[in-house]
């Protein structure tokens, strides 16, 4: 398979959305590597090779066979020096000594164990270093530091919610959460999205997009949500965000701002009864529930098929289809449209498909998009 693979090599696009990446990776050695470097890299805010760096392990990550040496390597897009060096000494050395030094750092530490808690984002986690600050109880002990709401439950529940939540534990939420949207309208639209779409076994949440069939009808949908989840006694913690959205906005260019649906972030309390083959907890942990992080979107149906393609991720793979989008076809794409800059006018769609289509790209389903 490599042997063909490597002759092929000039068909690897640089765009991830013309990739096929599942979630078997048969390069981590290298895209863990590369992690690690794109997160300093984003703690230091320098954008250029944290950009180089996720791409670089997106690539890898496509592969179906394992890089064995640097020649490998030699037609694949996205792959520069600096890339090649960590390559060269992981093959080398089995280990790269520039991602061990990182990893050994004092300040690359106690960014990471911050940024860690729901809440707290690499700002703030700066700010607390820079404080002297080195570990959780020396935050929680400082009183000059004033915690926000999300801050505060995320540090209540640390233990749960930096745990990895099973597919098990996903699909149980799905009941839990199908059942109160059911109970609320009877033509409400459940769509469980995010890595667990993409067939992943873990995630770090559960993301869902919720809406009705009728148009106009999806407003109001998610408080009487939190109000039903509320009343059953499981809503641990709730930030709702109400809708933003205006249709005759342009899709936005900057991937990293929230899109305008309505939305809540949510900390739910899952019973062990309720998650077949039990929960996900450390071996001893009697309590019988835990803690889970779940996000809810709620977009206008006619805007349901760009929703669940922006929310299904993988975020490199969100990347890529706008940068496709706009590099190689002038047109805008985000959460809510895809606007055609050259006939000046928007393009509908209604599911996935179509978007992929309008775009002049072959559809990749959701497993595949693991870039
Ligand atoms: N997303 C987005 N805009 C944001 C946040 C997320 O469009 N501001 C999209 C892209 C993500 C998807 O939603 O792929 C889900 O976000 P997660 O952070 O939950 O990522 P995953 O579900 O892919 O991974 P994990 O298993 O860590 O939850
Ligand atoms: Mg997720």
């Amino acid at each position: 398979v490599r042997k063909k693979y490597i002759e092929k090599l000039a068909t690897v696009s640089q765009y991830a959305c013309q990739r096929r990446t599942t979630t078997e990776n048969n390069n981590k050695i290298f895209t863990d590597a590369f992690e690690v470097l794109v997160e300093i890299y984003e703690f230091n805010e320098i954008e250029g090779p944290c950009l180089a760096f996720r791409r670089a392990a997106s690539v890898l990550k496509s592969l179906p066979w394992a890089v064995q040496c640097l020649g490998d390597t030699h037609n694949l897009p996205c792959l520069g020096e600096h890339t090649k060096a960590i390559m060269e000494e992981i093959l080398q050395y089995g280990r790269s000594f520039e991602v061990e030094k990182i990893l050994s750092d004092e300040r690359y530490q106690t960014l990471k164990l911050f940024t860690s808690v729901f809440g707290v984002g690499p700002k703030t986690a700066e700010k607390w270093y820079r404080r002297g600050l080195r570990s959780f109880s020396e935050i929680l002990a400082d009183r000059s530091i004033r915690l926000n709401r999300m801050q505060q439950s995320g540090f209540q529940h640390y233990g749960d919610i930096s745990r990895a939540v099973s597919k098990a534990e996903a699909l149980a939420l799905r009941n839990i959460i199908d059942e109160a949207v059911h109970a609320i309208t009877p033509d409400a639209v459940l769509a469980l999205t995010g890595g667990f779409r993409r067939g992943k076994e873990f995630g770090h949440d559960v993301d869902f997009i919720v809406t009705t069939t009728e148009m106009g009808k999806e407003e109001g949908l998610l408080p009487r949500i939190i109000d039903k989840l509320t009343k059953e006694g499981i809503l641990l913690y709730c930030d709702y965000q109400a809708s933003t959205f205006d249709i005759s906005k342009l899709p936005s260019r900057r991937f990293e701002a929230m899109d305008h649906f309505a939305k809540c972030f949510l900390i739910l309390r899952l019973e062990d009864s309720q998650v077949g083959g039990g929960l996900h907890i450390a071996e001893g942990d009697i309590r019988g529930w835990r803690a889970v992080r779940v996000d809810l979107v709620s977009p206008p149906m006619d805007r349901y098929a760009f929703a669940l393609l922006g929310w299904s991720g993988s975020r490199q793979f969100e990347r890529d289809l706008r940068r496709f989008a706009r590099m190689e076809r002038h047109m805008l794409l985000d959460n809510h449209a895809l606007y055609d800059k050259t006939k000046k006018e928007f393009l509908a769609a209604t599911t996935e498909k179509d978007i992929f289509a309008h775009l002049g790209l072959e559809y990749i389903e959701p497993w595949q998009r693991n870039a």
